[in-house]
């Protein structure tokens, strides 16, 4: 069997602009190495920009496969549907779809012109058990996994248990994605995942989400071993001569102290090349952020989300304190390691007020590269349940969850809501320079006076307005935000 996979990645902004990404995905490499080592043939068709459907079509005529695999995440579907729509009307393929938008969002996706099947969650036997019916002739419609159409009829397969021994897999097939299409920060960068899974369940984030799809969701966070770790990086490292970095893709690196304790033994003595990562702060102590370090990392990524209590205990189901949060921050600052903090705004229930203290939070932690994005509401998520609720809902989807308007209706649409989000960065960054004022006294003065700028309601909105702009201004003038490529 020939499986032909395609793989949109750029971001279309509404004015029709775009913004090519190319990078290496390690589900589809998954999948493919999976398919080779049982004697499949795989190939990529890597989208990297708007396609044309006659482009489209050629690509695929001259690939000539057996089965079409389609990847997709909530962003990306609204062009696979384009394609398969395309595609059916031109040839007559099989198709599959999988990634995390038909984990979550099954049933749209399987009834979607041009997709025959979607395939909830990792789909490593998955794919493997449908190629296997497709080249026998066997009845496709039962296998665990796959959701679909019998006529009018949904079938929907019960997900496969999670394999819980991510040692047994291969390697993934990086050999399938073309350097020749990849944006300038993918070529230095290893890209690695040592773990799949998250113990957390944000109430915004997939995960919970994807979790919730299988039948032993208490198996979901796994970790490779250290020593399979290390030996794909040896694999990898010497095959590709551009790579000056490894990127760990997990959500969270530094869950199980022990396994890192052993992963950074090994990576210490064997890879011994610098790395960036993803972390939470309730797994960031100074203890962590020395280890971190040490093994070798530069940058550690981590998420404030918002910077209101109320709003990330009770509506994002985050459970930290602003203290902890700045003290992860402070020790990584101290361990020499760079930080970046992700954030997000147009929150539901989200007034100014509350942005203000993400932008204060922010400030605080004094991040190297602050990280803003607009909330997404995800099918299948809890928080896009509540949106529903309250019928918040009312823009479509756009492909990246930056420099985008929001989805939903505003529930602050004060011009303080705006005039924060806008200067968020100089906002944040001048919060930092005041918390950073050598007497306490005068630090808390400054920042009671940028409150009220911001916020009083006792001073007249009008002029308020004005000098918030004469602020923000000078300080933008003062200050180059460092733009890590995390
Ligand atoms: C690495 C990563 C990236 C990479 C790769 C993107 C990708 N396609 O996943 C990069 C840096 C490019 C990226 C970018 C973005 N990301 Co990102 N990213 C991740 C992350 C951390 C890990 C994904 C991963 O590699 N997992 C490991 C592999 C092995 O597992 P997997 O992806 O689930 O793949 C398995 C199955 O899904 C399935 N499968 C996948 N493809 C296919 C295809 C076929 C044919 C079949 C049968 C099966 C199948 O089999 C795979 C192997 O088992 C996830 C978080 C997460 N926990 O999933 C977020 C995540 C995917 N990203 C997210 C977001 C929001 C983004 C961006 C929109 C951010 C932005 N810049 O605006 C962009 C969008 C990119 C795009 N093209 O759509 C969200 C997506 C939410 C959603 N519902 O769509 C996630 C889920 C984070 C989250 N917690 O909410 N991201
Ligand atoms: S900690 Fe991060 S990856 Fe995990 S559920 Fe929360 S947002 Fe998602």
């Amino acid at each position: 069997m020939k499986v032909t996979f395609i793989y949109p990645d750029f971001f279309q902004y509404e004015d029709g602009s775009f913004l090519p990404e190319g990078r290496i995905y390690l589900g589809i490499a998954y999948l493919s190495a999976v398919l080779k080592e049982a004697g499949h043939d795989t190939s990529l068709i890597h989208v990297v920009e708007p396609p044309e459907r006659e482009w489209l079509i050629e690509r695929v005529r001259r690939e000539s496969p057996d089965l079409i695999g389609f990847s997709s995440t909530t962003h990306m579907f609204r062009h696979v549907a384009r394609m398969s729509g395309w595609l059916r009307e031109e040839m007559g393929l099989a198709t599959v779809c999988g990634g995390v938008h038909p984990t979550i969002a099954p049933e749209e996706v399987v009834r979607t012109p041009g997709i025959d099947y979607a395939a909830r969650g990792e789909a490593e036997e998955t794919l493997l058990e449908l190629c296997h019916a497709l080249e026998t002739g066997e009845d496709a419609s039962g296998i665990p996994g796959l959701w679909t159409m019998d006529g009018e009829r949904l079938v929907r397969n019960p997900a496969r248990p999670l394999r819980t021994d991510l040692d047994s897999l291969p390697f993934p097939d990086r050999s399938l994605f073309d350097p020749a299409l990849f944006c300038d920060d993918q070529h230095p960068r290893g890209t690695l995942m040592a773990s799949r899974g998250c113990p957390f369940n944000c109430s915004y984030c997939s995960n919970h989400a994807q979790k919730s799809a299988y039948p032993n969701p208490e198996d979901y966070v796994r970790f490779r071993s250290p020593e399979n770790v290390v030996e794909e990086i040896e694999s990898m490292v010497p095959t590709d001569s551009r790579i000056e970095f490894i990127r760990f893709d997990d959500d969270i690196l530094t869950v199980d102290r022990e396994w890192f304790r052993r992963l950074s033994e090994l990576y210490r003595d064997r890879v011994k090349m610098p790395f960036i990562c993803n972390s939470r702060v309730n797994f960031l102590d100074r203890e962590m952020a020395l280890g971190l370090a040490e093994m070798g990392c530069t940058v550690v990524c981590m998420g404030i989300e918002s910077g209101n209590p109320w709003l990330r205990e009770k509506v994002l189901n985050r459970h930290m304190s602003n203290r902890k949060i700045v003290e992860a921050f402070a020790a990584c600052r101290e361990a020499g390691l760079k930080t970046v903090s992700t954030n997000m705004v147009g929150l539901p229930l989200e007034d100014a007020s509350m942005v203000l203290d993400t932008v204060k939070l922010n400030g605080l932690c004094h991040p190297d590269t602050i990280q803003v994005s607009t909330f997404i509401p995800y099918p299948g998520t809890e928080l896009y349940a509540l949106c529903e609720e309250q019928g918040l809902i009312e823009g479509g989807r756009a492909d990246s969850i930056f420099a985008v308007k929001s989805p939903l209706r505003s529930t602050d649409d004060s011009w303080e809501s705006d005039a924060v989000k806008s200067s968020f960065h100089t906002l944040a960054f001048t919060y930092g320079r005041i918390d950073s004022m050598k007497s306490p006294v005068l630090s808390r003065a400054a920042e009671r006076a940028l409150d009220a700028l911001v916020l009083s309601r006792h001073l007249p909105s009008g002029a308020r307005r004005r000098l918030l702009r004469v602020v923000t201004g000078r300080a933008t003038g003062r200050w180059e935000p460092e733009w890590i490529k995390y």
